[in-house]
């Protein structure tokens, strides 16, 4: 199942409608003036952001949207009706790109938000517009405005404010279940998680936080091994990373292997991510042999802090939740 967090669309606006050539003719008035009305204006196209769309799956199956041309002007003065715009919604998390130059042209970070990708054309002017004193029945009217065409690339990152890395198989989505409503996939072997899950945290202070579960990275996955690094563009946007490692996989010889290899991953796909302030915190200390191996992991971190935790039993994930609270409380404070 691939998870569409891509598009490529065509835009079209509508065209202004045409002005009107016409002259009044009435009983008893042998030569009326012009009276040809102005063209309607062409419908835009909007873009707009909802909760209502979390993917860009919908771009699957259509890829081109127009918004309907305004119609010609008529005789009497009668001006023609404005082209419908268009709205095409998108999930909120959306960038907008010109498909050719790949300039962002607008960054949906919000929810219910509303942009006019492409404007509508102007209605062209009747002849009565044109009428002076000296030109008293002009035979001409304008064209309407041409409406615009556009190409454009939909990327969506995720908008999460917590993203969970680490290992296939450490326990990432088990506990996105155990602190959110979320109900990720969960078992025993590695790459149950295909695509990524978000899943809104509340706590007893502060905002709620959301967080992201994305499939496990394993060594190589910038140059593609497992399911590559696709999808750290979902935790590109959020302020922390909680670092997973599964205590009871950690190789005794080396224990900082695997948390190095996440490490790695991050930085071959950017260093801005690498760079990302990390809670650590080792998981499924319920099982045997856990407390002495967090001992010797504990001691190669050199006094970093380290949140010991059982997504599966939910000891200490309470004291993670506070931590994760703290650190974001930092981080809003430091942006101000
Ligand atoms: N004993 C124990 N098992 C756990 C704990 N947390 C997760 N597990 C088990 O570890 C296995 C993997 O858990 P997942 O949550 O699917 O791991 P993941 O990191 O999301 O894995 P991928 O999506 O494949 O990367 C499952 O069998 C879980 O039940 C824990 O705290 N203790
Ligand atoms: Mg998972």
């Amino acid at each position: 199942m691939k998870f569409f967090d891509e598009a490529l669309i065509t835009v079209q606006s509508g065209d202004g409608g045409r002005g009107c050539v016409s002259f009044r003719r009435e009983k008893f008035i042998p030569r009326g003036g012009p009276d040809g009305g102005d063209g309607g204006r062409g419908g835009d196209v909007i873009l707009k952001s909802t909760s209502q769309r979390r993917t860009l799956y919908p771009f699957r199956f259509k890829r081109e949207f127009r918004a309907k041309n305004g119609s010609h002007g008529r005789g009497r003065q009668k001006t023609g009706k404005n082209g419908e715009d268009l709205i095409i919604e998108i999930p909120p998390g959306t960038l907008i790109k010109d498909a050719g130059t790949n300039a962002l042209l607008k960054d949906f970070t919000q929810p219910d938000d509303a942009f006019v990708i492409a404007k509508g054309g102007r209605g062209g002017q009747g002849n009565h517009r044109f009428k002076s004193s000296t030109h008293r029945a002009p035979r001409f009217a304008q064209p309407g405005e041409p409406g615009q065409f556009l190409k454009l690339k939909l990327e969506l990152k995720l908008i999460a404010d917590v993203g969970l890395i680490g290992l296939p198989n450490v326990g990432k989505s088990t506990l996105l279940g155990a602190i959110s409503s979320a109900t990720p996939k969960i078992a025993d072997y590695p790459f149950t998680t295909l695509t990524p899950n978000l899943g809104v945290v509340h706590t007893e202070r502060g905002e709620p936080f959301v967080v992201a579960d994305i499939p496990g990275l394993i060594e190589g996955a910038h140059n593609g091994a497992g399911l590559g690094i696709r999808f750290l563009r979902h935790i590109e946007r959020t302020h922390i990373l909680v670092h997973l490692i599964d205590i009871s996989a950690v190789d005794t010889q080396n224990p900082l292997a695997g948390y190095e290899t996440i490490n790695g991953e991050l930085a071959g796909y950017s260093p801005k991510l690498a760079e990302k302030p990390q809670i650590l915190v080792l998981n499924k200390m319920d099982l045997p042999g856990a407390k002495q191996a967090a001992k010797t992991l504990k001691a190669k971190f050199k006094g970093r802090e380290v949140i010991s935790i059982s997504a599966l039993t939910r000891k200490g994930v309470d004291k993670m939740i506070s931590k994760i609270v703290d650190r974001l409380d930092r981080f809003h404070g430091n942006e101000q």
